[in-house]
């Protein structure tokens, strides 16, 4: 099973051709595209946007406002104003965890998460239930690490003001029912929010279809820059959420005493943007709709599967989370008692990126039972002989272990 891009559309990729990089649920490669983009951004039509009576500045306002136009079609957003440009997952999450749970979590109130998030979407929740005297309640999962929406369909009330989960685990690679978890939390008016770093990278994400409130990636998770992401709402929700940054661009008249906000998406993209991100994003998923996200979430279910047979194949390992047909491309493991730093070090030595810890998911790793796993994750420029050095480089860390 080849690739499906050429490995020469990434730089650094053909640079190091003996190089296998399984590390792209932390961040992916940039392809040729995306970084000529954000060039040509800086080379031809830089200047400040919003701002200049000039044309420059009207040609950086106009690169600004077709990215939105990229990134709200790949998102399936209809209304390309609910497509607010932030940092990444992290900042979007909090902006929203802040400016709206502060203005409708109150004392008494509960807000729920499951058992498999990233901190990302874990901690900004934790800390505004904390501060607003809301209660925090989290979700249990189903074996494979899903959350079980049984119980929590059972679990929620009229109490219950928000559910936060992830799209996919970064950790196990296992999908929710965005759907149905956004159902229950319709049932009894409560905010659905939706962390989808390793969601939309990896499959076709139709916002509007989805039907959640509130839906977060990182550009750079999608082949984009790091330093870019998007926080995707429906019109009704970020009209009504405060402002979570006041400053340039996000007002619509300063008084001496009050101040009026400006629209949407400005108002809650306080400051100069960061255009050169956003050119890069919508590069990105200009490349990716190239490709077809369903032809993107076929292969790495087509790598992963063999992965997932071979790897646990291996005797001594053991494969966290979902069977190979219901996840997406992340592969959580751990072998024999070799610590995964031990074995992420060892299998540097023979060029192969992998991830080894906790993934910046403490509530998860309580849950499986383990401290760490080591982690290896697939993309669109990963090949069967990148899993079968995978398999290989286990193997010989095992013999090492063995003999030592
Ligand atoms: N949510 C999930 C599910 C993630 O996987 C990550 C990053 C984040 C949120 C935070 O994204 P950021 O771009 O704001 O940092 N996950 C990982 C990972 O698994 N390894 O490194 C980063």
């Amino acid at each position: 099973m080849s690739a499906i891009v050429p490995r020469s559309d990434f730089s650094l990729l053909s640079a190091n051709p003996a190089l296998v990089y399984l590390d792209s649920a932390a961040t992916a490669q940039k392809p040729r595209a995306v970084l000529d983009a954000m060039n040509d951004f800086y080379e031809t039509d830089y200047a400040n946007p919003h701002r200049g009576a000039y044309a420059l500045s009207a040609r950086a306002t106009e690169r600004y406002a077709r990215a939105r136009e990229a990134v709200a079609r790949f998102f399936g957003v209809r209304d390309e104003a609910c497509v607010i440009f932030t940092r990444g997952t992290t900042d979007s999450l909090n902006v929203v965890a802040a400016a709206w749970g502060r203005a409708n979590i109150g004392a008494g109130d509960e807000v729920i998460v499951t058992g498999a998030e990233h901190h990302a979407n874990f901690v900004p929740w934790q800390q505004i239930a904390i501060e607003r005297g809301a209660i925090f309640t989290i979700c249990p999962l189903t074996a494979d690490g899903r959350a079980d929406v049984e119980v929590l369909a059972a679990l929620v009330s009229e109490k219950t003001k928000v559910i936060a989960f992830n799209h996919v685990s970064n950790v196990l690679g296992a999908i929710n029912p965005v759907a149905e978890i956004a159902a229950i939390a319709r049932s009894v008016g409560a905010l659905s929010v939706c962390d989808g770093a390793q969601g939309a990278p990896h499959m076709a994400v139709s916002f509007d279809a989805l039907d959640v409130d509130i839906y977060a990636a990182s550009a750079h998770k999608m082949l984009g820059p790091m330093g870019t992401g998007v926080l995707i709402g429906r019109r009704e929700i970020l009209d009504a959420m405060p402002p979570y940054q006041t400053g340039g661009d996000m007002i619509a008249f300063v008084g001496d005493e009050q101040t009026t906000w400006n629209v949407l998406p400005h108002r809650l993209e306080a400051g100069t943007p960061n255009v050169a991100g956003a050119v890069g994003l919508a590069a990105a998923c200009d490349y990716l709709t190239a490709i077809g996200m369903d032809a993107v979430a076929a292969h790495e279910r087509a790598l992963v599967k063999v992965a997932h047979e071979r790897v646990s194949a291996i005797e001594g390992v053991r494969v966290h989370g979902p069977s190979a047909a219901e996840r997406s491309g992340v592969l959580s493991f751990t072998v024999a008692d070799i610590h995964p730093h031990d074995l992420a070090t060892l299998l540097d030595e023979r060029s192969i990126c992998i991830r080894a810890g906790h993934h910046c998911a403490q509530p998860l790793m309580r849950r499986l039972g383990v401290t760490a796993t080591a982690r290896a994750s697939f993309y669109v420029y990963n090949d069967e002989n990148d899993v079968e050095q995978l398999v290989e480089a286990l193997k010989s860390a095992k013999r090492l272990f063995a003999v030592a």
